[in-house]
């Protein structure tokens, strides 16, 4: 097997025996590259009919791309399923590209930028299928994909290649905006809330990902039956958004923190956990009969909630399991009894007047976007410590699930504003950004000239598309750890800190003094 596309690629270069150290195996890895060399070939050949795709075979080429993402399918038959549905829609196809092509490409910096795109294009995919699911379609962006799926699979430039970058960032970032517009459209916009992390005595239903179209379902299905609801990961910012929380009172509080402890986090516990994205971890023993997947989701013999979503399995799991005798506080949370989250653009922003007061009076000094996704790696330490360190006259957005890392920190208020706004999942990502635009307007100069900084950590693809999208949209001086990504090339990497500085974290200390200028 052939796999780079995480931040845990053996060695910092690249997967290459029997399994990933994600534990996918060599037979899953294959499954995914002959499932990505047929959604290449289907690209290029709707491209060839010089029209958008269907919304049926858009949806096609987004669960084939966000089947590949990392943690996300650990199934090698599923996966060639959706390889045989793509036959299947487009007959006339000759020959699958092989990925053997662009992982063996003799060029390292046009592997590295066919890849760059071609992650990016699968964290995207995640989105716009979320997007999708609550009714929000773009043609354009359906057909880009196409587009860029094809320049993959092609012979081309590195000037090609590096205009298809920026044109994928730009993609990506309207993949965020349609999800925004989709999930604020559907249960919202998200306002500040105290969520318990103390689960409640009696039966209860674990999800965990990222999809709010399946919490909805799961709420409606369970309510008035005695079974209380708990978000796992990244599915906490889910408390958020009103349509969800004020009106699902069974949607009670969160368990765990981010997806790497989950093995330790599930051991025996009394529930059903229902996986509705990345990111799930091979199973313990412990818990392995009481986990669901559904959507994109596989894991071999694991039932699976098919499109329809019906959950009465997941409903007669939980009450067969019973729950916890006594409410009980999880261990790993630090002892936390809640923490907050729902800090995104609209909630934020409704403070803009106090924010930039506060700024220009020197109460504030700077912000951090201190945020991404979360992993094993011991050096992940560093975004707690960073964390720490911040002076008490600064402020944190955070996101995703690297927030674990620093959101039961108890670091006070600013400006009668809590030092720590939880902005939600990756994807609000595109909130973060709102944020910077419109503090931008307030002080009349660019996002660069802001007090702002970047120090971003990133595990999968979505990851990566956020980088993309960033880097698109012209921001400079990101901070990127904990390792770079192994499939930029020595050379994309040089021309990326040329072109915006783009650089690797060193330590809380010395970053910390470089940004505030203390060095
Ligand atoms: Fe984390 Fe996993 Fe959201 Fe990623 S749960 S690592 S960026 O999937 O998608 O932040
Ligand atoms: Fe390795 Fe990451 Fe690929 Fe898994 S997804 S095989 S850990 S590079």
């Amino acid at each position: 097997m052939f796999c780079f596309q995480c931040e845990q690629a053996a060695h910092c270069t690249a997967c290459t025996g029997k399994s990933g150290v994600c534990g996918k195996s060599a037979d899953t890895a294959a499954a995914q590259d002959r499932l990505t060399g047929a959604l290449i070939s289907y690209a290029s050949q709707l491209i060839g009919e010089g029209r958008a795709p269907a919304p049926e075979q858009a949806l096609l080429l987004m669960e084939g791309l966000f089947t590949t993402i990392t943690n996300v399918n650990f199934d090698p038959q599923t996966v060639d399923q959706l390889t045989e549905s793509i036959h299947a829609a487009c007959p006339g196809i000759g020959f699958d590209y092989d990925m053997a092509n662009l992982w063996h490409e003799p060029d390292e910096d046009i592997r590295s930028l066919k890849s760059f795109v071609l992650f990016s294009l699968r964290g995207m995919a995640a989105y716009n299928y979320h997007a999708r699911v609550l009714g929000r379609i773009d043609p354009e962006l359906d057909r880009f994909f196409c587009e860029a799926l094809q320049t993959v699979g092609s012979e081309c430039s590195i000037d090609t290649l590096w205009a298809l970058v920026q044109k994928t960032g730009k993609a990506s970032y309207r993949c965020m905006e349609l999800l925004d517009a989709a999930n604020t459209g559907a249960f919202g916009q998200p306002e500040p809330v105290e969520v318990p992390l103390v689960i409640e005595k009696g039966p209860f239903i674990v999800i965990s990902g990222h999809d709010l179209y399946d919490m909805k379902c799961l709420l409606e299905q369970t309510a008035g039956k005695g079974i209380h609801v708990y978000t796992h990961s990244e599915m906490l910012p889910a408390h958020g958004y009103p349509e969800l929380k004020q009106k699902y009172p069974h949607l009670k509080g969160n368990f765990g923190t981010a997806w790497q402890n989950q093995q330790r986090e599930f051991e025996d516990i009394p529930a059903p956990i229902l996986f509705t994205t990345n990111c799930i971890m091979p199973l313990r023993e412990s818990y392995a009969d009481r986990v669901f997947t559904t959507s994109v989701v596989s894991y071999p013999g694991v039932p699976h909630i098919g499109p329809e979503r019906d959950f009465s399995p997941v409903i007669a799991k939980a009450l067969e399991l019973g729950g916890y005798p006594e409410d009980t506080a999880i261990p790993g949370i630090n002892g936390g009894r809640s923490v907050v989250t729902g800090f995104a653009r609209s909630a934020v922003l409704s403070h803009a007047n106090e924010i930039v007061a506060a700024v220009k009076s020197g109460q504030i000094r700077h912000f951090f976007l201190v945020g991404g996704c979360d992993g094993t790696r011991p050096s992940r330490r560093y975004y707690t410590e960073f964390a720490k360190l911040t002076p008490p006259d600064t402020v944190i957005l955070t996101l995703a699930c690297g927030k674990f890392r620093l959101n039961d920190l108890d670091l006070g208020t600013v400006a009668g504003l809590p030092r720590i706004l939880d902005v939600g999942q990756c994807n609000d990502a595109y909130s973060a950004i709102q944020i910077a635009l419109a503090l931008a307007d307030a002080f009349q100069c660019g996002v660069n000239d802001l007090p702002l900084s970047l120090v971003l950590c990133w595990f999968e693809q979505k990851a990566v598309c956020i980088l993309i999208a960033l880097l698109a949209l012209g921001i400079q001086n990101i901070r990127l750890g904990p390792t770079l990504p192994a499939f930029l090339s020595p050379g994309v990497v040089r021309v990326l800190q040329e072109k915006y500085n783009l650089m690797a974290v060193t330590t809380p200390e010395d970053d910390l003094k470089a940004i505030l200028g203390e060095g």
